[in-house]
């Protein structure tokens, strides 16, 4: 029973765009889990976390409420329930927010082909259709425009065609439903990706411990994801200039070569990706034996 109380409790999106990139990286920080019978629970085998499955509107208040410790959410959806609780300070509501690099998406004013759109005063005493009505109004009330929110629970992109709104505001990843709807993107006002946000509560100090390592884990499988592990040669007269071009690197590691004194080995981690372009100017600058190579776990 001890041992129940200090399992930490992770809620992630059961079904939809968010669940397998959210799984993903809770596998590639080490974790191991198999699903409970009703599907609704992966059991931790190797940690003691548990993954809590469920609909992603419910994941700010299952983390508020502290039920979950942890829980990889849209900042939509984060956004939404915020203004909902009436809180100007998100870390009031939750107590840690850091950004995760899937779920990419904006809020976007949607708005019929061959109308023209010129900012907000075109949204004055228009219907825009929303599943977003607080970050509407939200932005309608700080642009001081007087317009009428109609709530749609889904399939917002038809509402324009149904008559029931003159423009809409929804999430925009690639544009085609907009295109599809005969709709154009005339304006972001919120620009959205997955985050991790953690209980505002004060957690029992064996589970602190594993929070903490399991934060640190997904801060650097991020990291790892663009960086790369650069080995090369270079003339000692020619190093300032490689090193400035090495992108995102901090200092790196200089060796002898035997035999050469005018020539070094440089390896560094370039916490962005290395494109072939780089490469070219590397060896323009003197750089020889260049390899590029992936990084597979880093802990900062
Ligand atoms: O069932 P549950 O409530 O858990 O899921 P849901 O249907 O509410 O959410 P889901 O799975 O559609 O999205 C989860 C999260 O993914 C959202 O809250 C966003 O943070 C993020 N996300 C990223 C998106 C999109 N991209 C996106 N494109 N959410 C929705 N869309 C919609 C968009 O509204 C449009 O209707 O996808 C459609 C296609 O977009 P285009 O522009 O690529 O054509
Ligand atoms: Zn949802």
């Amino acid at each position: 029973m001890q041992q129940q109380t200090a399992r930490i409790k992770i809620a992630v999106q059961k079904s939809g765009r968010l669940t397998d990139h959210s799984l993903e990286l809770l596998s590639r920080c080490g974790l191991s889990y198999s699903k409970g019978r009703d599907q609704l629970i992966c059991y931790g085998e190797n940690m003691p976390v548990d993954v809590l499955l469920v609909r992603d509107d419910d994941i700010p208040s299952l983390v508020q409420e502290d039920i979950c410790d942890l829980g990889i959410v849209g900042l939509n959806v984060v956004e939404e329930y915020r203004l909902g609780i009436g809180t100007a300070d998100a870390s009031a509501v939750f107590r840690q927010v850091s950004l995760l690099d899937f779920g990419h998406c904006r809020l976007s004013f949607g708005v019929p082909d061959g109308t023209s759109f010129e900012g907000s005063v075109s949204l004055a005493g228009k219907r825009i259709a929303t599943s977003y009505p607080r970050i509407l109004k939200d932005y309608l009330q700080r642009e001081g425009v007087d317009a009428t929110v109609v709530e749609f629970s889904g399939a917002v992109e038809i509402a324009p065609s149904l008559g029931k709104a003159d423009l809409i505001c929804d999430l925009v990843s690639s544009g085609s439903t907009l295109r599809a709807n005969q709709l154009y993107e005339a304006q972001t006002i919120l620009e959205s990706r997955a985050a991790l946000i953690q209980t505002p509560v004060q957690v029992p100090e064996e589970k602190a411990v594993w929070i903490k390592r399991l934060l640190q884990r997904i801060e650097g499988v991020q990291q790892v994801r663009e960086s790369k592990y650069i080995v090369l040669h270079a003339p000692r007269s020619a190093l300032d200039a490689i090193r400035a071009l090495l992108p995102g690197s901090e200092a790196p590691t200089i060796m002898p070569l035997d035999g050469r004194d005018d020539k070094v080995a440089l390896h560094a981690v370039c916490r962005e990706n290395v494109f072939w372009e780089t490469l070219e100017q590397l060896k323009e600058a003197g750089a020889s034996s260049i390899l590029v190579l992936p990084v597979e776990k880093m802990l900062a």
